[in-house]
């Protein structure tokens, strides 16, 4: 090969991962689509080329950096939309997993996924991979362990949570002081005991108006996670609507979109709010409704230092499809 065209190659490679796309680009990737209690899934079956790394932090943080393009496109318009979280299906990195994935939305990636994940399994159902009663799924939060029930729903046992701060103070320019806890389920989550008005979707407006500022105003203060998390979840909760339900919610994900479910991750730190308070017992149910009215069953137990939630729900799959990608195509890669 001539000097001129290996430098020509070289430099045209710098700039695909440079625009955060890999080489060679995908042609294609197969997906498929569920809902768990209401929140969209979109797992990359095949198509997209492995990240590196031996572990799944590091294959998602080789995402970050190289392939971020790949996420947009798949999960952004034209073909999705802000609510959709997309999982990228990778091979474990643990021995004794059936997989492993990882989580990202319209603006970046998620730790861990507790509607995803329930999705996942229902997926991996569907494709014929998940045979057993139990899975375990390595995640970049650690990895984590998936029950399939008789009754088709999938007990989720989730990373360790916990209250990191409770009653902090949050001067929000919009709102004045709202009071919160800070804790961890997965993700990181300020819960609010609503005083922002009603959890309800024709309130919808004002509770993402609300949530957003509050968001910000902890952005703006400097409070993150003990190892400077981003606080990026926003969680209201309220008295329940439906029966047999402890308490509903409305919760504001990384971008502009909420959780049409109760939120895995964000049930998992609420109970871990209450186990700390004293108000929820190991083994006792936690029944969390979500703003469109679908709920999620839970319950927390100690083992050893730590306390593991445990979410319980169904998921359904709702497609199977091909994504296709042309590069004429000005949005090929997601519209920003
Ligand atoms: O279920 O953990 C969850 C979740 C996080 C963001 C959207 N759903």
């Amino acid at each position: 090969m001539k000097d001129s065209c290996r430098k020509k190659n070289s430099s045209q490679k710098r700039s695909r991962v440079s625009e955060g796309l890999p080489e060679p680009l995908p042609k294609t990737m197969e997906i498929i689509d569920s809902h768990t209690c209401g929140e969209p899934t979109r797992i990359v079956i095949s198509g997209w080329p492995l990240p590196p790394g031996d572990s799944m932090l590091e294959r998602r943080e080789y995402l970050r950096a190289n392939n971020d393009r790949l996420r947009q496109a798949v999960v952004c318009e034209p073909r999705g939309h802000n609510a959709i979280v997309g999982g990228l299906l990778t091979p474990p990195v643990c021995d004794d997993s059936v997989a492993g994935i990882i989580f990202f939305n319209d603006v970046g990636y998620l730790s861990m996924c507790g509607h995803g994940l329930i999705g996942l399994v229902e997926t991996l159902k569907f494709m014929g991979k998940a045979r057993g009663d139990n899975v375990r799924i390595d995640t970049p939060a650690g990895t984590v362990s998936a029950k399939i029930e008789q009754d088709r729903r999938v007990t989720l046992a989730n990373v360790p949570a916990y209250l990191y701060k409770e009653d902090i103070v949050i001067n929000v320019p919009q709102l004045g002081e709202i009071q919160g806890d800070v804790a961890y389920g997965g993700n990181w989550f300020f819960l609010v005991n609503s005083s922002v008005g009603e959890l309800s979707l024709s309130n919808l407006d004002n509770l993402l108006m609300s949530a957003k500022a509050i968001r910000q105003a902890i952005a703006d203060s400097g409070m993150t996670g003990p190892n400077g998390e981003i606080i990026d979840h926003i969680e209201f909760y309220a008295e329940p609507t439906v029966p047999d339900a402890n308490s509903r919610n409305f919760v504001l994900c990384p971008g502009n979109a909420y959780d049409r479910s109760p939120c895995g991750t964000g049930t998992s730190a609420k109970m871990a709010c209450l186990y700390a308070k004293g108000r929820l017992k190991p083994g006792q149910k936690w029944v969390q409704e979500s703003i469109t009215g679908s709920v999620f069953e839970g319950w927390v137990e100690e083992q050893g230092d730590c306390l593991i939630p445990f979410i319980r729900a169904g998921a359904n799959v709702v497609s199977r499809a091909t994504l296709y990608f042309d590069p004429k195509d000005i949005f090929c890669w997601g519209i920003e």
